[in-house]
């Protein structure tokens, strides 16, 4: 049977994998054992690649909404439809009228990482919205703000460390995140064969804490206290060991002033570990030949997430692993533009605009995505009348998708780009479908730049589109082109136009390969077969690496480019030239941490979310193959709990918060610690209008119904998913 390589974009390991093929139908998947980083790794999701890529739910055309019906119409009607309505509003109202929301595939897709700047660059609307504000944005505001730069993200070095230290992380379900590394399950292991030491900090006794040395069940949303303790611990018993970072950092006096009252025994109520524990983790920490600390999820959607991705930091400072192999490294991806001499740059600035209804600050360009629905709902100058959502499912994956649900269906007008008709894309005038992923190339742009070894690979779409399909890249142009203004020139003209202006760039840069050089010239030059891949060459070749898509081609499953390199101070874009410890709105953010020691040893009950491999946030319960079993919406209570709550393993229980309230049912289980209930996200799939039947006939409950979006990090806007206060009581039997 004929076979394709196919990087996997369901999830960010980015395994490569090989599917058989049957005339253009995909009868399999199997790990790439080829693959020059994945070497034939592949999870239950990859493994159903054709199942998802043939998902008989998928939408064929687009849909334009006529006489309030969404009706499969043409792609001209459609595009014709958004160049009719789109621009006058924008024209009348202002660019702030038009909202547009990204959702988590866009970093799965070329189309997501090419083409939503360009349109955001046309538009100038400050109303962006992404799903990194209920995920990483408390990375990159702390990454903005110690290193200059939002995107300098350090990755633990997992093939090479002697210490891992885990914050919030369940990698043998997610497969990781900010961390891209195929068979992370086995790199875990090996860490621990070759002598290594895994430590998970998670309240629950997840697969990853099973295969630890030590698992610190901590009481959710304390994660700062604990890693300001140990930060405290490792300055006052003189364990700090900068090494050659010595000489990049300032701040070091001021930031052990600012933590020195978090001990581990003014910590240890609040997180619930016993302070020798704290010290003990310290001491190993700073004794370790080598380590990383690496924090995610459940360190980052919490109410101190900017504080303890900053603290992760700090820590991997203190003892001297930032940039070190072995430790927390820069990786250098091969579309990243090639190094610019170090030396001071410009530095990170949050707070630039507010929220137009709650003044929230803007981070990196964007307002948190739990303040949409006020932003659409509330009348008066800049108000949101359109939405452009890309990729986003926010009615289920946001803070209060009722209110939500609501608000969207008040829009004056409204495009989703999705493969489905749902939860949030039924509210749609025009929906926008993009091919199976069979039928589209793929270039991981975003993960490239977090993976744990240099590496770099493209596969061209598997499939041919079938007649009446159009390509997600050309779906984006067209969709530019119709909201600019443009509608009608041809889908290229973008991608001319971008490298174009990146070429006026380059030539003026001494540090670029094209410096000097005519930019016509040059781009007349540039392979390629579509304007995406022109795109893709001209990054590359103007990328550290001096490679060419050809070069790519040519090696069908990758080109390994070597472990992690340190890249201090080269990486450092802060006004100062080197890494700022004690930021200003951290250290006017640690007066909230303190207060937080106050409010701890609460006896309520908290509750976290958790993921399971066989799903993928909200899209995935439509593939029968990756239901069921332990992958349902149950609320996961321990038995102690159970018991004084009067719930049964089972039985349905109410649970209540801020936001609203649940029924569901009750999973009596003792991996949850004492105090926390968990329940899954991207569930409750039963509103009416949508087109997802499999997920409809096992709907479950949406976790973040719960919240009713008032919950923020307020340093970056990220909505607290976890460690948020529940009531739960057993539901009555009703009598019949
Ligand atoms: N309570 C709670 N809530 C959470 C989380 C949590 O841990 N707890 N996690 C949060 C996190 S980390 C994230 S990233 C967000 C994710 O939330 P969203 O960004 O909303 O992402 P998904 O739920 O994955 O929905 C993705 C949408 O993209 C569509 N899609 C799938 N493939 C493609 C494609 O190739 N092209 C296009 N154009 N569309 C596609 C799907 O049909 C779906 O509509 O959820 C967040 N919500
Ligand atoms: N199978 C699968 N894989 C996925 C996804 C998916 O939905 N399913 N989603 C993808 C996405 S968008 C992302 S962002 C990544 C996320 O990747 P991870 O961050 O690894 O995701 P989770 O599995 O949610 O792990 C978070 C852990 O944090 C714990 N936790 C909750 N609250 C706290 C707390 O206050 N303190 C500490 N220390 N721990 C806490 C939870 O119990 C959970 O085990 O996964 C990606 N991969
Ligand atoms: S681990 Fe992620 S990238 Fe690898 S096969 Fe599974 S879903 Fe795909
Ligand atoms: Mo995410």
């Amino acid at each position: 049977m004929p076979t394709a390589p196919r990087i996997c974009p369901l999830c960010e390991a980015t395994c490569g994998l090989t599917l058989t093929l049957d005339g253009t139908r995909v009868t399999g998947a199997r790990g790439d054992r080829d693959d020059v980083f994945s070497q034939g790794f592949i999870c239950p999701k990859g493994a159903a690649f054709g199942e998802v890529d043939a998902d008989p739910d998928r939408l064929r055309t687009p849909l334009v909404r006529t006489d309030g019906e969404l009706r499969e119409a043409t792609w001209d009607e459609a595009f014709d439809t958004i160049a009719r309505r789109l621009p006058p509003l924008v024209e009348q109202y202002g660019p702030n009228a038009l909202g547009v929301v990204l959702g988590n595939p866009n970093v799965h897709t070329m189309a997501g990482a090419l083409y939503p700047p360009v349109l955001l660059g046309a538009l100038r609307t400050r109303n962006l919205f992404t799903a990194s504000t209920l995920d990483q944005m408390p990375k990159h505001v702390s990454s903005g703000l110690l290193f200059g730069d939002a995107f300098a993200i350090p990755v633990p070095d997992l093939d090479r460390t002697d210490h891992l230290l885990m914050i919030g992380a369940n990698p043998l379900e997610s497969n990781g995140s900010l961390c891209t590394a195929p068979d992370f399950p086995g790199r875990l292991k090996a860490l621990r064969k070759r002598g290594g030491t895994l430590t998970v900090v998670d309240p629950r006794r997840t697969r990853t804490a099973r295969l630890a040395d030590r698992h610190v069940a901590i009481r959710p949303g304390t994660d700062a206290l604990l890693l300001a303790a140990l930060a405290t611990t490792i300055l006052a018993e003189g364990l700090t060991g900068l090494g050659a970072l010595a000489e990049q950092v300032e701040g070091l006096a001021e930031a052990e002033e600012a933590l020195r009252e978090f001990t581990p025994e003014a910590v240890a109520d609040a997180c619930d570990v016993d302070a020798g524990t704290i010290r003990t983790i310290a001491r190993e920490l700073a004794a370790a030949p080598s380590a990383a600390v690496y924090g995610r999820i459940g360190g980052s959607t919490v109410a101190h997430g900017t504080l303890t991705n900053w603290l992760v930091d700090v820590l991997n400072i203190l003892t001297g692993n930032l940039d070190r192999p072995g430790g927390a490294l820069f990786p250098l991806s091969a579309t990243a533009p090639a190094p610019r001499p170090a030396g001071p740059g410009k530095g990170f600035a949050l707070g630039r605009w507010a929220s137009r209804v709650s003044g929230h600050p803007e981070a990196k360009g964007e307002l948190p995505l739990a303040a949409l629905a006020e932003e659409i709902e509330t009348p008066g100058d800049g108000r949101i009348r359109a939405l452009v959502a890309i990729a986003a499912n926010p009615v289920l994956s946001a803070p209060d998708g009722d209110r939500l649900d609501r608000a969207l269906a008040g829009l004056d007008f409204m495009v989703s780009v999705d493969p489905y008709l749902n939860e949030t894309s039924r509210h749609a005038d025009v929906v926008l479908p993009p091919p199976p992923p069979s039928r589209s190339a793929h270039f991981d742009f975003a993960f490239n730049g977090f993976a744990v070894r240099n590496q770099v690979r493209y596969t061209p779409a598997a499939v041919p589109l079938e007649p009446g399909r159009m390509d997600e890249c050309e779906i984006h142009a067209r969709l530019i082109l119709a909201a600019t203004g443009m509608h009608g020139a041809a889908p290229d003209t973008v991608d001319a136009m971008v490298i174009g202006r990146t070429l006026a760039k380059a030539v003026t840069e001494p540090h670029s390969p094209a410096y000097g050089q005519d930019p016509e010239q040059y781009a007349a030059g540039l392979g390629g077969r579509s304007g995406p891949e022109r795109r893709l060459d001209l990054m590359l070749r103007l990328g550290p690496y001096g490679l060419t898509l050809d070069r790519l081609l040519e090696h069908p499953h990758g080109i390994d480019l070597g472990p992690l390199q340190p890249r201090l101070p080269q990486v450092l874009k802060t006004r100062s030239g080197r890494i700022e410890l004690l930021p200003g709105p951290i250290a006017a953010d640690l007066p909230r941490l303190r207060r937080a020691l106050d409010d701890a040893g609460t006896d309520g009950l908290v509750l976290v979310g958790r993921r399971h491999l066989r799903s993928n946030n909200s899209w995935m319960h439509n593939i029968p193959a990756l239901g069921g079993g332990t992958n349902t919406c149950t609320l996961q209570v321990h038995p102690e709990d159970a018991a004084r709550l009067g719930l049964a393993d089972g039985a349905p229980a109410r649970i209540k918060a801020d936001g609203g309230e649940l029924e569901v049912p009750v999973e009596v289980t003792d991996a949850v610690r004492r105090g926390v209930v968990s329940l899954p996200h991207g569930w409750g799939h039963d509103r009416p209008g949508t087109r997802m039947t499999v997920a409809a006939g096992r709907p479950g409950v949406n976790v973040n119904q719960l919240l009713d979006g008032s919950r923020l990090d307020p340093l970056s806007g990220t909505a607290v998913l976890n460690g948020f206060p529940v009531d739960v009581s057993p539901v009555p039997a009703t009598r019949p």
